[in-house]
């Protein structure tokens, strides 16, 4: 049994349909063909492309032929996640800002075509995704941030944090933590910080490798989108980045993590 990961999708459905099935995750007819092997879908499947509604679509339906085969499509929690459910439950509430929640949703980069198509079977499978998780000696995350240390010193109480959050209606509560959530490169400086930061975040919540997205590879290594064609480990080998940044041009990839 193996271990895949894909990185944020950002809506760009036919580049998910390529990669599975390059991967040998999926047949042409793009049915679940990995058997027993596992998939970890690292979160953001929302806005820039088009086509987030189908890329949800897919990972639902193929984590029901996965289970059937004994084995298994996950996901983690995206920012873009919490954010079309904000857009989804609030859409008319007014923010403090001013404006509707729908209104600050599109300037984040909401598609509207995806809130349209948007229904409670999404909303509910959204709200059982897991924020982080521990995966052999990985420990996965969205975001390259420490904020998750602020909803909890463990990996439950980090997930059920989260899962509080998108059963509420507290929408301050929500843009707090949609704001901690937009928290990038937090393990990339130099001079050691990022390392130990890194570091501070496996020693808490277990693991001996950090894995993430959130932070396309081009923009982070300041390298052009197409060359990226792999996962980048940094912070002395204790982090691994596995956004390829396929809505800036990256072909993307599929990583196997064990
Ligand atoms: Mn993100």
């Amino acid at each position: 049994m193996a271990t895949y990961l894909i990185g944020d999708l950002h809506g760009h459905y036919s580049e998910f349909e390529r990669l599975l099935i390059g991967a040998g995750l999926c047949n042409e007819n793009l049915k679940w063909s990995g058997g027993t092997d596992h998939l970890w879908l690292m979160g953001d499947f929302f806005d820039r492309g088009a086509s987030g509604i189908k890329c949800i679509e897919l990972t639902m339906r193929l984590q029901q032929e996965a289970q059937a085969d004994g084995g298994g499509v996950q996901s983690l929690l995206g920012n873009h996640e919490l954010m079309i459910l904000c857009a989804y439950q609030f859409k008319e509430r007014m923010t403090d800002s001013g404006g509707s929640v729908f209104d600050q949703w599109l300037r984040w980069g909401g598609i509207e075509a995806d809130l349209e198509g948007f229904t409670e079977e999404h909303a509910v499978w959204i709200r059982t995704l897991p924020a982080m998780a521990l995966v052999g000696d990985a420990l996965l995350i969205h975001a390259d941030a420490m904020m998750y240390v602020n909803h909890g010193t463990t990996i439950e109480r980090v997930n059920n944090s989260f899962f509080d959050l998108m059963a509420s209606s507290d929408l301050p509560a929500w843009e707090a933590a949609l704001s901690s959530f937009s928290e990038h490169m937090a393990f990339s400086s130099l001079a050691h910080t990022g390392r130990k930061r890194a570091e501070q975040l496996l020693s808490l919540f277990g693991g001996e490798l950090l894995v993430h997205g959130h932070t396309p590879i081009p923009y982070a290594r300041q390298i052009e989108a197409e060359d990226v064609t792999e996962a980048w480990r940094y912070a002395g080998d204790r982090c691994l980045n596995v956004d390829g940044g396929m809505y800036l041009g990256s072909p993307g990839f599929v990583h196997r993590l064990h």
